[in-house]
């Protein structure tokens, strides 16, 4: 009986050993293999430029990523540091012939420190991500002489409107196209969100913006480009059965491209001159 638990322990150890080897060796390949762009061209798309994020393409994003690769490192420390003691316990405290098993009250000191560490940090990344926040999001901090273009997404659909050159919507001189977004170069512009039916979510990873589209209320991002060329928008909300194929372009391009473009998109000038035309050939 005895000769059997101690072969089953020898397994658990074994066993736990393995697992945390085999997520070391995954985190490994996933680092060097999958994540270099010249080893595997499947698992990595042109657009991941660096470690494992798509390459950044907003004024704040580098701030974002630098938060992100924080948190991560942060996480990660204290997952190694809490795997290593796990397998230190585990083999320092096996079980062997004799020992007897301690009975411990606890240690207030440890007690203490391990609320009070974690808790120093976490109010630390509340701290520091809240001046973040509030400069992508906070509506007094947007971009006050930013051009506004309005984004109407419907199922599956994204409805873009550029007021045109008066600068107001719901005119005769409003552009609109479906799922071509056209942004200036380094430029910072405005993005009001309504959805028409259900929640939609704008998603540009590049950008590192999502933002909620909702029906019966204006939900609004802003964002100022750093790289020319072409990206994806995603709904990233699940909207209905056709959601995955929810897909917009944003196009990022020189200033002097976007007037070219909003200049070929303008509507054509309404031809009020038709009728008078019409009525004089019936007069002659
Ligand atoms: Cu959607």
């Amino acid at each position: 009986m005895s000769e059997n638990n101690s072969s089953s322990r020898k397994f658990n150890i074994f066993l736990t050993i393995a697992v945390i080897a085999a997520v070391a060796l995954g985190i490994y390949f996933y680092v060097t293999v999958a994540m270099n762009p010249h080893v595997s061209k499947s698992v990595t798309k042109s657009r991941y430029d660096n470690f494992w994020l798509p390459s950044s393409n907003s004024t704040y994003a580098p701030k974002i990523d630098d938060m992100f690769n924080m948190i991560m490192w942060i996480t990660m420390i204290v997952f190694v540091l809490v795997e290593l003691g796990i397998v230190y316990f585990l083999i320092r405290y096996r079980h062997k012939p004799g020992r007897k098993a301690l009975y411990t009250h606890g240690n207030n000191k440890l007690e203490i420190a391990w609320t009070i560490v974690p808790a120093v940090i976490l109010v630390f990344l509340a701290i520091f991500s809240n001046s973040l926040w509030s400069e992508i999001r906070d509506p007094a901090k947007f971009p006050k002489d930013a051009p506004v273009i309005r984004i109407k997404p419907r199922q599956f659909q994204w409805d873009i409107t550029y007021p045109g050159p008066d600068g107001k919507f719901d005119t005769p001189d409003d552009v609109t196209t479906i799922n071509q977004l056209y942004l200036a170069y380094n430029q910072p512009v405005q993005i009001k969100l309504q959805a028409q039916d259900v929640i939609h979510s704008f998603f540009v990873p590049e950008f590192r913006i999502k933002q909620d589209a909702v029906p019966g209320m204006q939900t609004a991002v802003w964002i100022q480009p750093t790289k020319m060329g072409d990206f994806n928008i995603a709904c990233a909300e699940l909207c209905g059965a056709q959601h995955y194929r929810m897909m917009g372009y944003v196009h990022i391009v020189s200033p002097d491209s976007l007037a070219g473009w909003l200049k070929s998109q303008a509507p054509a000038p309404e031809t009020p001159a038709a009728a008078p035309t019409s009525d004089t050939t019936k007069t002659k």
